[in-house]
């Protein structure tokens, strides 16, 4: 059996990661993003439409189809973040941190003694590492990510203080929040040049303090850009985007070739 890779491991060493977004509660959907090829995909519990339930099965279903498996808890649901890891969460991506306590709060959820207070009983998180609960309490601190999201100007004030937190593995930008707190509630533009400079000021930040640097992005282009500014985990693909383009997509060809065809417009 060739060794087990870790998502840790792969963004320690430098290598950057796509990762796909999910916000349908359909593990099935996941397990296909996985097999058609993102290193890893992320559970939305915080905009998504699943619950802890879903999410347990669905990041078996990740692991089968052979990506890492990363979620994002709720604003300040760290007892859900501890709950995720159990389940065998790589990566937990908190949303709206907004100063250092929060930021230790957070991450301490999700580490053991004497990094943080993680409670014990990773059943199934070992399970699905093939490791014993030896060899998971051995390396669980290092395998599993805590990432803070900076996406609000009080976060970017704090910056520093978050950046300074030991315990903490890195940061994770949220440019739509950003974008309209920054903006104070004026603009909604996460593709915009004065969100993009912001954006390259974090990574910049987050590298110098040693930490991991991720990001959202809405398209190719700006993952290229985030990879580029010295980020390393970068979301790219919505479960729910890719089914609305794909069907628009599939529906316009049935119509261009009813057209085509001479005949009256296909009732599709
Ligand atoms: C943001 O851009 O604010 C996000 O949280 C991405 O989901
Ligand atoms: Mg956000």
């Amino acid at each position: 059996m060739s060794e087990k890779s870790f998502l840790a491991e792969k963004l320690c060493s430098g290598k950057p990661v796509v990762t796909a977004w999910s916000l349908l509660s359909a593990p099935l959907v996941p397990e296909l993003l996985a097999r058609a090829g993102y290193e890893a995909v992320t559970l939305d519990l915080q905009h998504g439409m699943l619950d802890f339930e879903a999410a347990v099965e669905t990041m078996a279903l990740i692991a089968l189809g052979g990506a890492h498996r990363i979620a994002r808890i709720p604003v300040g649901d760290n007892a859900l973040a501890g709950r995720l890891v159990d389940m065998g969460a790589e990566c937990i991506i908190a949303p709206m941190i907004n100063s250092k306590r929060e930021a230790e709060e957070f991450a301490r959820s999700i580490k053991y003694p004497p990094v943080g207070e993680r409670s014990w009983s990773p059943f199934r998180a070992a399970m699905l590492n093939g490791q014993t609960s030896d060899q998971y309490l051995k390396n669980a601190n290092s395998q599993t990510l805590s990432l803070a999201m900076i996406e609000t100007q009080d976060a970017i004030d704090a910056l520093d203080d978050i950046l300074s937190v030991s315990e903490l593995d890195g940061i994770f930008v949220g440019p739509s929040d950003l974008s309209l707190s920054l903006s104070q509630g004026s603009a909604l533009d996460p593709n915009g040049a004065g969100t993009a400079e912001v954006c390259a000021r974090i990574a910049e930040k987050a590298r110098a303090a040693g930490k991991l640097a991720g990001i959202f992005c809405l398209s190719g282009e700006k993952v290229e850009e985030a990879v580029q500014q010295g980020y390393q985990l970068m979301s790219h693909g919505i479960d729910t985007i890719f089914l609305d383009h794909a069907a628009r997509a599939a529906l316009k060809e049935v119509e261009q070739l009813a057209q085509a065809g001479g005949g009256p417009k296909a009732g599709y």
